[in-house]
């Protein structure tokens, strides 16, 4: 048995006379202090104790890292982005960004000075007032919205609420006048996620090239300015460091998805995807535009439940598509351009009861897509339906086709105008693909295609001067126009598919002349990059064969001439088609990239100085431009093989239909 111990702990560091001697003045401290409060009175005594109190449930309250904790107002997830946001440096630590990178593209959007002025708060961008207002709408739970969606209906929800109201073009657009944190999911870490099934993108057999690495770096960008700043919304507004709204369905990181998952960028998807399985609900009363939202999210959701045979995106699509069905509810079955998701109820623009023909000929390829994968033949008998519908109808021109459809009376409107741009340009892009997504046994698309390419080569096409580049003008009750849009640019790639697919070789070498036009139509403008419109010069003379009005100056960050490059590389493997691509992603690098995160369309081509960014990175930008230069920068061709997919309108790739 050991001795009881005498000492205590103190008694190791000071002699038993000091450790005495301390506990002495102590006691005599404590002593005097009891004595003290003693002596005074009971109403003393309480205002001290009532002074206390206040002292310390002020301090509890202004202390905030406390009062969230003990309110259990800190989530997991809030907890976890304080811990990697450096207090020096308001910028979020975004795993996989280089910072560096910024500096070393020498990349420049000057920041308005309105804007430098206006000083972020360390960690929280916006009045606190206002922060909350949004947090609380991107947190609304689905039982929230199926309420609010009763009797507040009838009045517009969103309105009711004393939020910004909808304006409508081509869908709804709510304008966020805030910058927001990022919503954290309430379910973070929730459902364990795997990778590995569905399409492995193999690595190239040479490896990614440096081209290829380039694009995966300015992903990384775009996507490190749509997380911080708008993720879950439409669209990244970069310069403010905010978002904007269209159909408030998370449009960007929809359309991206495909992206990713062919980039190779796993970590960036798994965060996506987890969005998508926690917070991506249609059960909302939102006007969307009935072509976009197929094009971008049914056809988004499609491809990558084709690249990763993860169940989720399938449902999210079946979802999205019924939803959308109530649009065909016309008096000619031409769909209506507007469709309210939550409401089930469809409605024309409020001007007019027309469609444009581009749009409701261009939503073939998602909804036949997904009547072959749900066994549900309503949605590939509706589109089937227009397309038969408008093969039948008179008012082509050669095979060309006006910009508008009625919706009563199933006519084309505004005769006399024919172009391959805005309004018209995908009719003829999804005429040849639904006919390879088929099997290439629908003759009636077919036709339509072919005589609408002799139509163009009649009415449209001419050359340039000096250089002699031909190109697509437009026709405009029998005067032709040398106007061609940057949309027109998609025909290159069309026509080479064509010609893979067994179409006339004329139509490739059209296919070589008009890239080569696209290719100028950033080549001969100050900046490298291409305005929305240009026109072309017709008379003999010096300098450039491009003309830009001014008020079409502008370039929106859009894909088609990448798209045309595309596939003019791997058809004829000649390499000038990937260095013309490098040109423009370094130009693109140049003049529209935010070196705080993301990319910006820009208002004036023409001008290198002071290219005026104008705030807003399109979905497409990544959903479409950022992959086509990826794929014209690989050398392995059977990555997303053009014999075996065929890419919608917005660049997701959908499988061809085994031939049965
Ligand atoms: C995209 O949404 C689609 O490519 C559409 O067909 C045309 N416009 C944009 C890109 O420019």
């Amino acid at each position: 048995m050991y001795p009881p111990m005498r000492k205590d702990f103190i008694s190791l560091t000071l002699t038993e006379q000091d450790s005495r001697n301390y506990n002495n003045s102590k006691n005599w401290r404590r002593q005097s202090c009891w004595r003290k409060w003693k002596q005074l009175s009971r109403l003393q005594r309480s205002l001290i104790l009532f002074l206390l109190a206040v002292l310390v449930v002020c301090g509890i309250a202004t202390y905030p890292s406390l009062a969230e904790r003990w309110g259990g107002l800190a989530s997991a997830s809030e907890v976890q982005a304080r811990n990697v946001v450096d207090p020096l440096d308001p910028r979020p630590v975004v795993p996989g960004i280089i910072p560096d990178l910024d500096s070393k593209m020498a990349l420049v959007l000057p920041e308005p000075s309105h804007l430098k002025q206006r000083k972020p708060f360390p960690n929280k961008r916006g009045p606190p007032g206002l922060q909350h207002r949004v947090q609380k709408r991107g947190n609304i739970s689905e039982s929230e919205v199926k309420e609010r969606e009763g009797p507040a209906l009838k009045g517009g929800a969103e309105e009711e609420e004393g939020e910004k109201p909808l304006v409508s073009w081509h869908g709804a657009m709510i304008e966020a006048d805030q910058a927001t944190e990022p919503q954290p999911s309430a379910k973070e870490n929730e459902a364990p996620l795997s990778l590995d099934r569905g399409v492995q993108v193999p690595p190239a057999p040479g490896g990614v090239s440096e081209r290829q690495e380039a694009v995966v770096e300015a992903f990384r960008h775009a996507w490190k300015g749509y997380k911080e700043f708008a993720w879950g919304h439409d669209e990244l507004k970069p310069i403010s460091k905010s978002y904007g709204e269209w159909f408030g369905l998370g449009l960007t990181l929809i359309d991206a998805l495909d992206t990713m998952w062919i980039l190779g960028l796993k970590e960036e998807f798994k965060e996506a995807k987890q969005w998508v399985s926690t917070e991506l609900s249609f059960t909302k009363n939102v006007d969307v535009n009935l072509f976009e939202s197929t094009i971008r999210i049914l056809g988004g959701l499609l491809s990558t439940y084709h690249l990763t045979q993860d169940s989720l995106f399938l449902d999210k699509a079946k979802d999205i598509g019924a939803r959308l069905m109530p649009a065909f509810n016309t008096p000619s079955k031409i769909p209506y351009s507007d469709v309210n998701i939550g409401r089930g109820s469809a409605h024309p623009p409020r001007w007019t009861s027309d469609s444009t023909v581009a749009e409701v000929t261009s939503i073939q390829l998602e909804f036949r897509e997904l009547s072959r994968l749900t066994q549900d033949d309503r949605y590939q008998k509706a589109v089937d339906s227009v397309m038969k519908h408008v093969h039948k109808l008179e008012g082509k021109h050669d095979g060309l086709v006006p910009m508008f459809i009625n919706t009563n009376s199933g006519q084309f409107t505004h005769l006399g105008v024919y172009t391959l741009g805005a309004r018209a340009d995908s009719y003829y892009e999804y005429l040849l693909k639904q006919w390879i997504q088929g099997g290439k046994k629908e003759t009636e698309l077919l036709e339509d295609y072919l005589q609408a390419v002799e139509g163009v080569k009649k009415n449209l096409l001419r050359k340039s001067e000096p250089r002699k580049l031909t190109f697509v003008g437009e026709l405009s009750h029998n005067h032709f126009s040398p106007k061609m849009d940057h949309l027109v640019c998609f025909l290159p790639g069309t026509l080479a598919l064509g010609a893979h697919n067994g179409l006339p070789a004329e139509h490739m070498e059209l296919a070589q002349q008009l890239v080569e036009t696209c290719y100028q139509m950033y080549a001969q403008i100050e900046t490298g990059l291409s305005p929305e419109i240009v026109q072309f010069n017709l008379m003999p003379r010096n300098g450039n064969d491009v003309e830009v009005k001014p008020a079409d100056r502008h370039n929106l960050l859009r894909p088609e001439t990448v798209e045309s490059l595309f596939y003019l590389y791997r058809f004829t493997r000649d390499k000038k088609y990937q260095d013309w691509g490098w040109e423009i992603f370094q130009s693109f690098n140049k003049y529209t990239r935010v070196p705080t995160g993301g990319f910006s369309s820009i208002s004036n081509v023409r001008n290198p100085e002071s290219p005026d960014p104008r705030d807003k990175m399109e979905s497409f930008f990544l959903g479409e431009t950022l992959k086509y230069f990826y794929l014209l920068f690989s050398d392995d061709f059977d990555l997303i093989s053009l014999d075996k997919y065929v890419f919608n309108t917005e660049a997701h790739p959908l499988p061809i239909w085994p031939s049965s």
